[in-house]
């Protein structure tokens, strides 16, 4: 079981490696922004776990940088997890506000509508007269 559940995460991250998406472009001062914002943000996960991918693949696409805390590998970021967020589940993203409290989000899809709503770029329209 675990040698299939191994076989499973290598093929996940080899094809996450050959179609991994292509991030957006902003202008730098935009961008600077946005890290600035992200930069309060932190995504407890794991390299194999497919739900971490899909978040993963969503911050790619939209250029958004947001530090990775693994697990599995580290004592310490699964200790945080459990002491923050409760529950040793991952993704899990720890969001800190600008009045230093913080939240923890589980759920792949949730965190990912969040990202949306929070950091992408709206979309220029122009209008003719
Ligand atoms: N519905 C969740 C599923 C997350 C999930 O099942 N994650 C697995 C790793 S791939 C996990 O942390 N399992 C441990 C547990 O459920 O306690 C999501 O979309 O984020």
């Amino acid at each position: 079981m675990a040698i299939i559940r191994k076989i499973l995460g290598l093929l996940i991250l080899f094809f996450n490696w050959v179609f991994t998406p292509r991030g957006i472009k902003r202008d730098a001062d935009i961008q600077a922004t946005i890290d600035e914002q992200t930069g309060k943000l932190a995504l407890y996960q794991y390299a194999a776990c497919p739900f971490c991918v899909k978040v993963r693949r969503a911050m790619k696409r939209q250029s958004l940088n947001i530090e990775t805390r693994d697990v599995k590998r580290c004592n310490t970021a699964r200790e945080q997890l459990l002491a923050g967020g409760g529950d040793l589940k991952v993704p899990c993203l720890r969001i800190e506000d600008k009045d230093g409290s913080v939240n923890w989000m589980y759920e792949s899809s949730d965190i990912i509508n969040y990202l949306e709503s929070n950091f992408v770029a709206p979309v220029r329209t122009t209008t003719t007269a």
